[in-house]
């Protein structure tokens, strides 16, 4: 398959692994991701219902509201190497009892709740089209333009 190129992807810390921010860094950079951005905020109702819409209706969806505004998420653009698809995979499976069994080195599996199919600590785009939107999201200072393509965007 050809190679994707550099990509942009957005990243989050979900408010139960934000006390673990450091060492989730840590993976990110070991990973080979860059961090262009790096945003901590407080989802309002409203910014968390917008952010998943694509569930609305769905049954974890009142749950899944409730927890991304029980505290601070941090918000990351990644840039790296097919930076989409890696970060997903880095992350591992959505339910972290099966992240667990599965990918026991993922993210997932390390920083989310067992105990719990929506805490599971971590997300990232699931696509380009979604990295542009939850770019724009989280960083609407920056164009879209110097979003993707790094034009005005910090160096770290
Ligand atoms: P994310 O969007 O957060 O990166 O996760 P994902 O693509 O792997 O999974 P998605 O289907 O988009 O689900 C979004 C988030 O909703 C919570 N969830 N809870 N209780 C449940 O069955 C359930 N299913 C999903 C998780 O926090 C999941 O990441
Ligand atoms: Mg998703």
């Amino acid at each position: 398959m050809a190679n994707a190129g550099v990509q942009r992807t957005l990243a989050l810390i979900k408010p139960d692994a934000v006390n673990r921010a450091a060492e989730i860094e840590k993976v990110i950079t070991e990973e080979g991701f860059t961090i262009v951005e790096r945003r901590q905020v407080t989802l309002s109702q409203a910014d968390a219902e917008t952010f998943y819409a694509e569930h609305k209706g769905k049954p974890f969806f009142e749950t899944l509201i409730e927890y991304m505004t029980s505290g601070d998420v941090i918000a990351f653009i990644l840039s790296g190497d097919d930076a989409v698809a890696r970060w997903r995979q880095v992350l591992g499976p959505t339910k972290v009892s099966v992240a667990r069994q599965e990918a026991p080195s993922s993210l997932r599996a390390r920083f989310g709740d067992p105990g719990n199919d929506s805490k599971n600590g971590t997300h990232g785009s699931d696509s380009l089209t979604s990295a542009q939107r939850e770019i724009k999201f989280f960083f609407p200072d920056l164009t879209l333009e110097a979003a993707l393509t790094g034009e005005g965007a910090k160096e770290y």
